[in-house]
């Protein structure tokens, strides 16, 4: 590798810390990582890459718990040039060997536990398969500890890629969504100004490393700012309740708010040295928003955007923050509604297509070229597949989705892929899977069936086979059985009537 590359994420996140002594992470127990601790560890993860031959444009494909070597493993990729695709822990075998085939990754990072089904599923023998657990213990462990690290990195331009992070769609196929160091670069750059961050801050973290929102969002901010994170394994009230003190911002999904308002140790007192809590990822109730204001004085600033897309919009943090909106437009992105059926550009207030173009938004899908096309118009718009408008100031409301998706908790599932592990169950004549409304979870996915006569299954035997094929927060939390499900002319199921029947 070439010892003074362009490198854009590395020269912008990383290069600016290496002798920064103040802490990057503070985790559970106390502990303390420095940002010059964490450089380190990532030129160690580097030097194990270049050591077993993993190069520029590899994959880099992480199925591990959260914790500051995992996170390292993101610094390691951006110095090497390879590409991190990071896995939800919850996949079960058969999604986790989905991704593996499609990302054909050189190297595959997972818990040890996984070690052997791994391995003996990889269709490529040349795979490197290395593990790591949540307390800092696997074969990469070792491997970091016999190499030093190195401090040259790989030469990278803005539209070299950088991650492949996978989002389901409408076939019910999970796609590679592939972003480049470019989109991640000019979006973390426009958050930090949106947001007001400075060194001074310190970030709550307790969301996942595995999607866009605690990875690039939460951790591109912070290495931006060279602010500190309070890095909690996972979302857990008591840890949250006994960080908040030490944090000056937290970001969340709305059932993070919508739990912490339940406990009645989450007070004014408790929140007020805080300067800001950001939601995203899925619509957060206006009840939400009013009751998270009278409890604690603070406006929770909401804002919009997608794996494909980075961040699209957020509220202001000086100006007015609007409940129900999702704020302007961020500085270097475009948005704009279309009519769904005649394709005219609509002005405030008129509900459509959302549509985005900027540097944020991503590269394409990984070996789909011509999915990539579909999803874009012919002058370079990405279609989100939210419908919303802008209001006369240009604050974006969201008022439903165009396509068939479930979010559940902060997660997306599409159900077509659950449809699709129902229908083909001994006994089921056909399945519809809907969202319906839930108090923690925002949405919970729920299953309507039509069986057939002879068949004695039953709720819990179709939970129950759904969670050995697919990921728990998936699986249908309910299951509603009739004798058919209602079609429109066209005999596309009617699935607004049966949210309507069974919310
Ligand atoms: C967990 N479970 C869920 C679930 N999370 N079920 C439905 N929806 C969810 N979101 C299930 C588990 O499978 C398990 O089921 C049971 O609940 C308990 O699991 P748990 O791990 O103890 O759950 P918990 O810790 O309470 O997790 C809830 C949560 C978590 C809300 C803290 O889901 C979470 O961290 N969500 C954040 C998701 C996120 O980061 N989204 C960003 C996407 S990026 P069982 O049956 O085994 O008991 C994006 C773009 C953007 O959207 O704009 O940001
Ligand atoms: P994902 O594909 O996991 O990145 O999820 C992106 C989707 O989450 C978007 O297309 C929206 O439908 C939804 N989303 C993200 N943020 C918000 C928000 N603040 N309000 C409503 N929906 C949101």
């Amino acid at each position: 590798m070439p010892k003074k590359a362009v490198n854009p994420l590395y020269d912008a996140l990383l290069k600016p810390h290496t002798q920064n002594s103040n802490s990057f992470l503070i985790l559970e127990d106390g502990q303390r990582v420095s940002y010059a601790e964490f450089i380190q560890l990532a030129g160690q993860i580097a030097n194990v890459f270049k050591s077993i031959g993993v190069n520029k444009g590899d994959r880099v494909l992480v199925k591990v718990a959260k914790s500051p070597e995992a996170l390292a493993t993101y610094a390691a990729c951006i110095q090497t040039g390879t590409v991190l695709v990071p896995l939800n822990t919850a996949y079960t075998p058969a999604e986790t060997n989905y991704f593996i085939a499609d990302a054909e990754p050189a190297l595959i990072i997972c818990d040890p536990d996984e070690e052997t089904s791994i391995s003996k599923s990889l269709e490529n023998p040349g795979t490197h398969l290395l593990t790591l657990t949540d307390n800092c213990s696997g074969s990469l462990v070792d491997s970091i500890d016999r190499n030093t690290a190195i401090a040259e990195t790989q030469s990278c331009s803005a539209d070299d890629l950088v991650a492949l992070l996978y989002t389901s769609g409408t076939t019910g196929k999970p796609k590679g969504a592939m972003l480049t160091h470019g989109n991640l670069l000019s979006n973390g750059q426009s958050l930090v100004d949106c947001w007001a961050f400075t060194e001074q801050d310190v970030l709550l973290h307790a969301l996942p490393i595995f999607h866009i929102h605690g990875l690039f969002v939460a951790c591109n901010v912070a290495l931006l700012s060279g602010c500190s994170m309070v890095f909690l394994s996972k979302f857990n009230l008591d840890s949250i309740i006994d960080s908040l003190s030490k944090a000056s911002v937290m970001m969340g999904v709305p059932t993070f708010y919508t739990r912490l308002l339940e406990d009645k140790r989450f007070n004014e007192n408790l929140t007020k040295h805080m300067r800001l809590f950001i939601s995203g990822s899925a619509p957060m109730l206006k009840q939400t928003h009013m009751a998270f204001e009278q409890r604690t004085g603070h406006r929770v600033l909401e804002r919009y955007g997608m794996t494909e897309t980075n961040m699209n919009t957020s509220n202001p943090y000086h100006q007015e923050r609007k409940i129900g909106t999702v704020g302007l437009t961020l500085s270097d992105v475009l948005v704009r509604i279309r009519d769904t059926d005649t394709g005219q550009c609509l002005g405030a207030d008129l509900t459509g297509a959302i549509e985005v173009k900027g540097p944020n938004v991503f590269k394409g899908y990984w070996k789909l070229a011509q999915k990539t096309a579909e999803e874009f118009t012919d002058d370079g718009y990405f279609i989100t597949g939210d419908l919303g408008f802008l209001d006369q100031e240009g604050y974006l409301t969201i008022v439903g989705r165009h396509k068939d998706l479930v979010i559940s908790g902060g997660y997306n599932v599409y159900p077509k892929e659950i449809e699709t592990v129902l229908d083909a169950i001994d006994g089921v004549t056909e399945s519809a899977v809907i969202g319906i409304p839930d108090h923690d979870f925002g949405e919970k996915v729920v299953a309507v069936v039509v069986k057939q006569q002879s068949t004695s299954i039953n709720e819990t035997d179709l939970i129950e086979i759904c969670k050995t094929k697919l990921a728990a927060y998936k699986c249908p939390k309910q299951v509603f059985f009739v004798d058919a499900l209602p079609r429109n002319a066209m005999g596309k199921v009617q699935k607004n009537s049966l949210r309507q029947q069974f919310s």
